[in-house]
C-alpha cells in the first residue's frame, strides 16, 4: 500500500518495458506456458524474453542465460524431472520462480521445484500456475518498481470484484 500523501510513483511506460523477466522452459512443448506469463505479464506492460532451454539437454545454454546481468526475475519451467528451476538457481542470487509442469505424474515435476536443498531457494508456484509465477515476478519488481505496485493494487480490486469464475 502507498503512504497516503507520499510521493506519487512514477515510471515511463517505455522505462517498464525495459523491465527484464527470462522465461526460460524446458522444451519447446511448454511453450503454451510461456504465452500465459507472457499475456499476464503484459497487462502490467512489463516484457519478458523466451527461451528453450533445458537443464540436461541444453546446460550450456542455461549457463549463458543465467549470465545475462540484465535479467531480473527469472521464472523457469519443466515437466517430469524438473531440474531447471534449481539449475538456474545455483548460477545466480536474483530470484527464481520454478513453475512445475504436469507432464508425467505430476509429483514428478512439484518436487523436483518445490524440494530445493538449504541454500538454494526457488519460489514454486503451483502445478501449471504460470499465471501466478507472472504476479509474482511482478510483486517481485514492484519493491524496485512503485508503478508496479499500483497496477497490482488495481488488478487484486477489480479481481476481488470480478473472480475469474464470476461472481461469488
Ligand atoms: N524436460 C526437458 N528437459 C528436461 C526436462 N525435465 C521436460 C520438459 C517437458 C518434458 O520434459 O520441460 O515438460 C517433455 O519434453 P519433450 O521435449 O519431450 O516434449
Amino acid at each position: 500500500m502507498m503512504a497516503l500523501g507520499g510521493p506519487k510513483p512514477f515510471l515511463p511506460r517505455i522505462l517498464l518495458r525495459l523491465v527484464k523477466v527470462a522465461v526460460l522452459v524446458g522444451s519447446a512443448s511448454d511453450l503454451e506456458f510461456a504465452e500465459k506469463v507472457r499475456t499476464r505479464l503484459a497487462e502490467f506492460g512489463v516484457t519478458c524474453e523466451v527461451h528453450v532451454a533445458s537443464a540436461h539437454r541444453n546446460p550450456e545454454k542455461v549457463d549463458r542465460l543465467t549470465r545475462d546481468p540484465s535479467t531480473e526475475v527469472f521464472i523457469a519451467m519443466a515437466g517430469l524431472s524438473a531440474a531447471l528451476p534449481g539449475a538456474v538457481a545455483a548460477r545466480t542470487t536474483r530470484p527464481v520462480i520454478g513453475v512445475p509442469l504436469h507432464r508425467g505424474i505430476g509429483l514428478d515435476s512439484l518436487l523436483s521445484v518445490v524440494q530445493m536443498p538449504p541454500g538454494v531457494p526457488v519460489a514454486a508456484v503451483g502445478l501449471d500456475a504460470a499465471e501466478n509465477a507472472a504476479l509474482l515476478a511482478t510483486e517481485i519488481l514492484a519493491l524496485k518498481y512503485p508503478a508496479l505496485q499500483e497496477k497490482l493494487e488495481r488488478y487484486r480490486a477489480k479481481w476481488r470484484e470480478e473472480p475469474p469464475g464470476g461472481p461469488a
